[in-house]
């Protein structure tokens, strides 16, 4: 028995180990999801998935669409110009369809997870830059056409607002990047043209990030990205869906009227909406005990989650399922200085589930 479960996963048939238990009440995200004609997902790596079993497992029962965390960047698919190298997506894309589960893509177009070459291409002018979008675009998007209906054609092209302390900050709408400098504001519309043209049945979504919480700087960049993307459906540009990343930090208030109105506003122009990337980002000071941090991370998810789906979200999938393998902790500029681990996703660093997995299925599932 032992032997022939070992055969079937290696083929993929069966998670090669279980994952850790639910108890016996509690059904799995993507069914809690689907029961209301929602669909729950997180983004994967393929190491991860190839080399442990009890993640692939979760994953495998929590998901039912994927996104690659690192995979589909340019930095991953060409790594030297001409060069493209498709084995880990297509890792992911296999796992996916072992697990009846869906893919979306990320991110056609980003102005980081850039190979050098290609900074320094772009630096040569705008008909160099628009010849290396057409030829990865069109080696990209053939080789995932089956698989993937859903891309990040743009992610991350908004301004943050000036009075934030960011440096990317601007006055005008568009965010600084070696693709705007190479080919002016004209980009995004090239963008979103030449996916359509490639592929006319796939979702276009842009996607960006802090856009979530009630701050005047939240604030800003909403009608920032409101702007782009009436302005791109106006001028009739293909664009279909936007994607809020939701890297939620919790030393913002958060509130769900400005968050439902701005959802409405981007439906109202016939695009739909998604939550992309959810994780926590807890606040300055920690409370005493993990009980309590547990709690209020759950707390703050929750509320964000339930305005979301009132606001039309119907996609919800989170940056990873567990602290232990999150940006949140392994990136120095989001870890937290005084050395403790962010718990800002459904699973903890021993892969067993805390009231944010709670309060995702108590939120997904409400009725
Ligand atoms: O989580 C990702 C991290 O491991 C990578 O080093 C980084 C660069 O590829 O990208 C991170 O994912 C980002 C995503 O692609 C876009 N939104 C913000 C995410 C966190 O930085």
């Amino acid at each position: 028995m032992i032997r022939r479960r070992r055969v079937l996963a290696a083929l993929g048939a069966l998670p090669a180990c279980a994952a850790p238990p639910l108890a016996a009440q509690e059904a799995p995200l993507r069914q809690v999801a689907r029961a209301r004609g929602l669909v729950f997902g997180t983004a994967v790596r393929a190491d991860l998935l190839a080399t442990d079993p009890e993640l692939a497992a979760l994953v495998a029962r929590e998901a039912e669409l994927l996104v690659p965390e690192w995979e589909a960047k340019w930095d991953a698919l060409q790594p030297e110009e001409g060069r493209f190298e498709f084995a880990p997506l297509r890792a992911i894309l296999g796992f996916a369809q072992r697990h009846h589960q869906r893919v979306r893509g990320h991110a056609l177009i980003w102005h980081a997870a850039m190979p050098g070459w290609l900074t320094a291409a772009l630096a040569e002018g705008p008909r160099r830059a628009a010849a290396l979008m057409e030829t990865h675009f069109t080696a990209v998007l053939r080789e995932t056409r089956e698989a993937i209906r859903d891309w990040d054609v743009l992610n991350e092209v908004i301004a943050n607002p000036p009075g934030s302390d960011n440096p990317s900050a601007t006055e005008g709408d568009l965010r600084p990047t070696p693709w705007l400098a190479a080919l002016g504001p004209g980009y995004l519309e090239r963008a979103l043209r030449l996916a359509r043209q490639l592929d006319p049945t796939l979702r276009l979504t842009l996607n960006d990030y802090g856009v979530e919480a009630d701050t005047p700087h939240a604030g800003a960049k909403r009608q920032r990205l409101l702007r782009v993307a009436r302005g791109l459906v106006e001028r009739g540009v293909p664009l279909d869906a936007v994607g809020v990343q939701a890297h939620l930090q919790m030393r913002d208030p958060f509130r769900p009227e400005p968050l439902i109105a701005f959802l409405r506003a981007l439906r109202d122009l016939g695009l739909a909406v998604l939550v992309t990337e959810l994780d926590v980002r807890e606040p300055d000071s920690l409370a005493p005990s993990l009980a309590d941090r547990d709690a209020a991370v759950a707390d703050y998810a929750g509320r964000f989650l339930a305005a979301a789906i009132e606001g039309g979200v119907r996609n919800v999938l989170t940056w990873g399922l567990t602290d232990r393998d999150s940006w949140l902790v392994k990136e120095p500029a989001v870890a937290r200085a005084d050395g403790a681990t962010t718990r800002g996703l459904p699973y903890d660093e021993a892969l067993r589930p805390k009231p944010l997995r709670a309060a995702l299925a108590q939120v997904l599932g409400a009725g």
